[in-house]
């Protein structure tokens, strides 16, 4: 039993074992630069691991070599360990990155002087194009190493996406240099006040830039036109009455809205949009467009038609929660399911679907009635409830071809630290990575007893994860 998470497409095995100890090498059979900095990436998580140091040379056994194989596609790979070597390879430097995931899974998780590795190929792709977490940064902010933390945990789960929600009520996190008030004013506060914080620009590039060596692009939300309070606080010309309102650190929604027939507020977005754009590699900006119970309905269509424009302009793709399915969708806008139907009209308008329903995906959802942190409103979400879903059946009227992917957000209202984003993510966050990315057919207590594997990787790096008693740990 390897006990792989996600599990792969296909694992074949053959007889024999490939025995690793620290005279091992890394042969890299590339010039590309990225699959040098992988041999690197290697070579520091086998260290962690085993205590060795196992370093690039010539004659490694350890061989990562990129090879033209289309079937592999932008992020496939194979592994193939036989008593002589262990091979990586893919298509491209991202999939390599996942071969090396899973190698570094298929090592024992308690060290030894040598490692007898089973002989096996392994060819594996991946189901969905977007394998996504969401970090609410804006109810609670959490700083740079933090956010590079999270990003390493989730990307040994083969995920791509991290969605950060950099704007709220409660907070405004990212440095717009032309709109200076929105971090001075309106990034001082959090839910239950001790301050706030917001990422500069250059930490904010820190951070895509960690994310890309990691192969995960950062999408951020600057969610509009309702959870705007921070930047109305900020700006009283943003307001339909120019009256700024007072910070807010409670945990209500849907009371703000930007003024949608002001001319300022397109400026505003333009602005900021274009501020944004420039310093985000990736092809998405989201504009959230959720809950805004403030907004009148046609304010909010005028304005989600509008914003589309403006991230349009500015050279990226929009995606917006759910509720955008009442406005129209501007071609290559990407709608992201949470509640209700209307993703139904999002999809009648071509738009393509990110699935987050939060009965299932959201982190922030106490495990059970006991659980000290976390809210309830969408139901209790024990591990195997968030697993034991097929995402092309459980959301009515989608077919394969129109969803994207699965992103689970954890929304910070009641999590504090570090420890408690931790708490919330693990062990939820790797089966919702499995449905992402393994082929369809998931079996709960099959996939329970490789999770019951993974709480010893899950100790070893350090991850404060919920032992629910749903899993037989090991
Ligand atoms: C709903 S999900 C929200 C968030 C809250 C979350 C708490 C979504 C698009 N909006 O503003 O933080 O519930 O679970």
């Amino acid at each position: 039993m390897l006990n792989l998470i996600p599990k792969p497409a296909s694992i074949l095995f053959d007889s024999g074992e490939f025995v690793l100890s620290n005279l091992t090498g890394i042969q890299v059979r590339s010039s590309n630069q990225e699959v040098l900095a992988l041999a690197d990436y290697l070579s520091a998580q086998l260290q962690h691991a085993t205590g060795w140091n196992v370093q690039q040379s010539n004659d490694g056994k350890i061989i990562l070599e990129l090879d033209e194989d289309p079937g592999l596609g932008e992020e496939g790979y194979e592994l193939v360990i036989t008593p002589e070597s262990v091979r990586l390879c893919a298509n491209q430097p991202a999939g390599l990155f996942y071969a090396l995931q899973t190698f570094l899974q298929i090592l024992p998780s308690s060290r030894a002087s040598t490692l007898s590795l089973p002989a096996v190929s392994i060819r594996d792709t991946p189901r969905f194009v977007w394998r996504g977490a969401m970090l609410d940064v804006a109810r609670h902010f959490f700083g740079v190493e933090d956010v590079k933390r999270y990003i390493a945990l989730i990307a040994h789960y083969k995920m791509n996406r991290l969605h950060l929600h950099q704007t709220d009520d409660q907070g405004w996190r990212i440095e717009i240099k032309s709109w200076p008030h929105l971090t001075e004013i309106g990034g001082s506060t959090q839910v239950g006040g001790n301050g706030g914080g917001f990422y500069t620009q250059e930490q904010y590039k820190e951070i895509v830039d960690y994310a890309r060596s990691r192969y995960i692009m950062i999408i951020p939300e600057i969610d509009t036109p309702g959870h705007t309070n921070a930047a109305l606080a900020s700006y009283p010309e943003l307001n339909e009455s120019e009256e700024a309102p007072s910070l807010y650190e409670g945990t209500k929604v849907g009371f703000s809205t930007l003024g949608a027939n002001r001319a300022i507020t397109y400026q505003f977005l333009d602005e900021v949009i274009g501020e944004l754009a420039l310093i985000t590699p990736g092809s998405y900006i989201h504009i959230g467009g959720d809950e805004t119970h403030s907004t009148p309905v046609e304010d909010y269509k005028t304005f989600i038609k509008r914003i589309q424009e403006i991230v349009i302009a500015h050279g990226k793709n929009a995606i917006g929660w759910s509720e955008i399915g009442a406005a129209e969708i501007l071609p290559g806008t990407i709608v992201q399911h949470w509640v209700g139907k209307s993703y139904q009209d999002a999809k009648q308008q071509g738009a393509k679907i990110i699935l987050s329903p939060a009965s299932k995906a959201y982190l922030d959802m106490k495990y059970d009635s006991s659980t000290p942190l976390g809210l309830d409103w969408a139901g209790l979400i024990n591990v195997r409830d968030s697993y034991d879903w097929e995402p092309a059946d459980y959301i009515q009227g989608l077919e394969e071809n129109d969803i994207l992917g699965i992103e689970t957000p954890l929304w910070t209202e009641t999590v504090l630290s570090m420890q408690d984003i931790e708490y919330m993510t693990f062990p939820r966050l790797p089966g919702l990575a499995e449905l992402a990315w393994s082929p369809k057919g998931q079996n709960w207590e099959e996939y329970s007893q490789r999770l019951g594997a993974h709480g010893k990787r899950m100790q070893a790096m350090g991850i404060n994860f919920y032992r629910s008693p749903e899993v037989d740990w090991e």
